[in-house]
C-alpha cells in the first residue's frame, strides 16, 4: 500500500502563501487558505453524514467553492462523482443509480436540474456552508489505492461507465506532466474546460502537488480566456481543438506573451491546417492524446518536437507505454496504453472492464500508428465515436433513443463534419408510413438527450443498410444523404 501525506496539507505546509486559486474578479487563495476551507468544509459534510467511503455527486460549474468541495471530500476519503452539468436529468438519474451516489452538491445555477433529480440528500454548495461542523479526524495521508473520483463515459452499447480514478492515477498523471512540460516557478494553469471532465479536474490535481496556482474560469468563453492569456501571466492552458480555433481567431494578428509555454491540446481529433496556423503564430500547441480512462493525457508531444512532428500526439509520458495492437501491413492497429495512471477498471462492471484491460493494458478503441522515430498517429478513433466540441456522442445511445419514440420503426445514427463543433451527430429513421409527429419527436429527445447529443438533422429513410446478418452498417449511413 502506497501511502503518502494529503497533498493539499502538505503543499498549504511547503508553500502557505504561494496563490492556489485565482478568480477573474480578482479575489484570490492561497494554499494555506485553500487548505483551512476545504477541511471546514469537511467538518460540515460530516455534520450532514457524510463519512468515509461515501458516494457524493458533484453538479456543477467551475466554482471555486467545487474546487473545495473536491479537496474537503478528499479530507473525508468520501468518492466524488463528478456529473456532467450538460446532461438531461434522465442521463444523470442512470449514472447516480449506477454509482450509488446518496449525497449530491449543486452549484445554485442548477438547482432546477438537480431537482430532478433522484438523491434525497441534496444541498447547494453554499448551504453546505451554513451546516454545523461536526469535530472530526482529517484524514492527514492519501492512500494511492484508493477510490477518489468516478465520471461517466459512454460506451459502444449505449450505456454509460463509471471511469473510477484512483489517488494514484491523479498523482502519477500529474508527474508524468511533469516530467514531460517541466515545473517552472512562474507556472500559472489557467482551467476553463470543465472541473468534471477529466481535462479540467486534472490542472486542479496538479496544481496542489506542484504548488502552482490554477487561474480558474467559471467556463470556457474566447475573449475572457484570451484577455486572461494577453494579461494574467497564464503561462499553461488546456483546450480542446474548438477552443484553439475560436482563440486563434481572437488572436488575429497579435500574438501571445512569451511566458505562455504550453497549449494543451486534447480530448479529440485537431485538423492539421489548424495546427500549422498555431505554429505560424508561434502558439505553443501540445498536441495530446488521453481519455477518461487515463486520467487525462498519456501520450504527449514535447516542446521539442512538437514543430517537427506536426499531427502527431508524441510519445507516452514517462511513466507510460503506448503500443499498437495487431498492426495492419501498414502499421496501423489499435492503440494500447499502459501506466499507473490508467483506471483499474469501470464502476461494478466487470464485463466492461475485463473488454477493456487486457494482460495490464488498456485497449483504448483508437486507431493509429507510431512512426520509425515512436512518435504516435492517431487516424480513427474508437468505434463510432463521434466527438462534439470536445464533448462524446455514441450513436447507439441515440438510436434506442429514437427506437422509443412512437411510429420509428428503425434508427441509424452516424457523425457529419461541422466547421465549429468539428463534427455533430445526424440521424436516419425508418417509420411506420410516416406519421411520427417532427415537433413531438423534437420535444422527446430534447427531454432525454444534452443538448449536444441531439442529431442536428433527421432523415427518414425507407430502408438503413445492414449487412448479411442484418446488422446496421452505420459507416454506409453517409451514402444516403
Ligand atoms: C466547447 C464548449 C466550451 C462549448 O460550450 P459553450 O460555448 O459554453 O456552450 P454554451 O454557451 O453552454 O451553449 C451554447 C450552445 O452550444 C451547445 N453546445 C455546448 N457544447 C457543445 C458541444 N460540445 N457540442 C455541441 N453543442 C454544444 C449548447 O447545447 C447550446 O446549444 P442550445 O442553445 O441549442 O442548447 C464546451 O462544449 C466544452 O467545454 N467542451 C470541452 C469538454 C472537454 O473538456 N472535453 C475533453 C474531455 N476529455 C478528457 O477529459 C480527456 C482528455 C484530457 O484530459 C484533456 C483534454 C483537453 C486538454 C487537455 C487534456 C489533458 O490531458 O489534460
Ligand atoms: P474521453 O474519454 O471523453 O476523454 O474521450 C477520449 C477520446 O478522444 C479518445 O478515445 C479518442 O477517441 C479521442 N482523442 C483523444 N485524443 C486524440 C487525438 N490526439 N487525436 C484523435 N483523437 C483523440
Ligand atoms: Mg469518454
Ligand atoms: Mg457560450
Ligand atoms: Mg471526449
Amino acid at each position: 500500500q502506497m501511502v503518502i501525506p494529503h497533498w493539499l496539507t502538505k503543499q498549504a505546509d511547503i508553500s502557505p502563501d504561494q496563490i492556489a486559486l485565482q478568480l477573474s474578479d480578482g479575489s484570490t487563495l492561497t494554499f494555506q487558505q485553500l487548505k483551512e476551507r476545504s477541511q471546514d468544509y469537511a467538518k460540515k459534510l460530516a455534520g450532514w453524514g457524510v463519512a468515509k467511503g461515501t458516494h457524493v455527486a458533484v453538479l456543477s460549474s467551475n466554482q471555486p467553492t467545487m474546487v473545495i468541495a473536491i479537496h474537503a471530500l478528499s479530507y473525508l476519503q468520501a468518492v466524488v462523482v463528478l456529473l456532467n452539468s450538460r446532461l438531461t436529468g434522465d442521463e444523470l438519474t442512470y449514472q447516480l443509480k449506477d454509482a450509488e451516489v446518496s449525497f449530491l452538491i449543486y452549484t445554485e445555477t442548477l438547482a432546477e436540474l438537480a431537482g430532478k433529480l433522484p438523491v434525497s440528500k441534496a444541498l447547494s454548495l453554499t448551504a453546505v456552508e451554513c451546516l454545523q461542523p461536526q469535530a472530526i479526524d482529517i484524514a492527514t495521508e492519501i492512500n494511492l489505492d484508493k477510490p477518489f473520483t468516478m465520471m461517466y463515459t459512454s460506451g459502444t452499447t449505449g450505456f454509460p461507465k463509471g471511469v473510477v480514478h484512483t489517488y494514484g492515477n491523479h498523482w502519477w498523471s500529474a508527474i508524468g506532466s511533469a516530467l514531460n512540460l517541466g515545473l517552472q516557478s512562474e507556472d500559472k494553469w489557467l482551467a476553463a474546460l470543465p472541473l468534471f471532465h477529466v481535462s479540467g479536474l486534472s490542472i486542479l490535481i496538479r496544481s496542489v502537488i506542484y504548488g502552482m496556482p490554477v487561474y480558474l474560469l467559471e467556463k470556457f468563453d474566447k475573449k475572457r480566456v484570451h484577455q486572461a492569456i494577453m494579461t494574467k501571466g497564464i503561462t499553461m492552458v488546456s483546450v480542446v481543438t474548438l477552443m484553439l480555433q475560436q482563440l486563434l481567431g481572437e488572436l488575429g494578428e497579435k500574438t501571445y506573451p512569451a511566458s505562455l509555454r504550453c497549449m494543451l491540446l486534447g480530448g479529440g481529433p485537431a485538423p492539421k491546417p489548424l495546427l500549422e496556423q498555431a505554429k505560424e503564430k508561434g502558439v505553443p500547441v501540445f498536441q495530446s492524446f488521453g481519455m477518461t480512462e487515463t486520467a487525462s493525457q498519456i501520450v504527449t508531444l514535447n516542446a521539442n518536437d512538437a514543430l517537427k512532428k506536426i499531427g502527431s500526439a508524441g510519445k507516452a509520458l514517462f511513466p507510460a507505454q503506448v503500443k499498437i495492437n495487431a498492426p495492419d501491413e501498414d502499421g496501423v492497429g489499435e492503440i494500447y496504453v499502459k501506466g499507473p495512471m490508467v483506471t483499474s477498471g469501470y464502476y461494478r462492471n466487470q464485463a466492461a472492464t475485463e473488454k477493456a484491460l487486457i494482460a495490464g493494458w488498456l485497449a483504448t478503441g483508437d486507431l493509429g500508428y507510431l512512426d520509425k522515430e515512436g512518435y504516435l498517429y492517431v487516424i480513427d478513433r474508437r468505434s463510432d465515436l463521434i466527438i462534439s466540441g470536445g464533448e462524446n456522442v455514441y450513436p447507439s445511445e441515440i438510436e434506442s433513443t429514437l427506437l422509443r419514440f412512437p411510429g420509428i420503426k428503425e434508427a441509424g445514427v452516424t457523425g457529419v463534419e461541422d466547421t465549429k463543433w468539428g463534427e455533430v451527430p445526424i440521424a436516419f429513421i425508418v417509420t411506420d408510413d410516416g406519421t411520427y409527429n417532427q415537433a413531438e419527436l423534437q420535444a422527446f429527445l430534447k427531454r432525454h438527450l444534452a443538448a449536444y447529443k441531439c442529431p442536428k438533422q433527421i432523415y427518414e429513410v425507407a430502408r438503413l443498410p445492414r449487412n448479411a446478418s442484418n446488422k446496421l452498417v452505420r459507416r454506409e449511413l453517409k451514402k444516403l444523404l
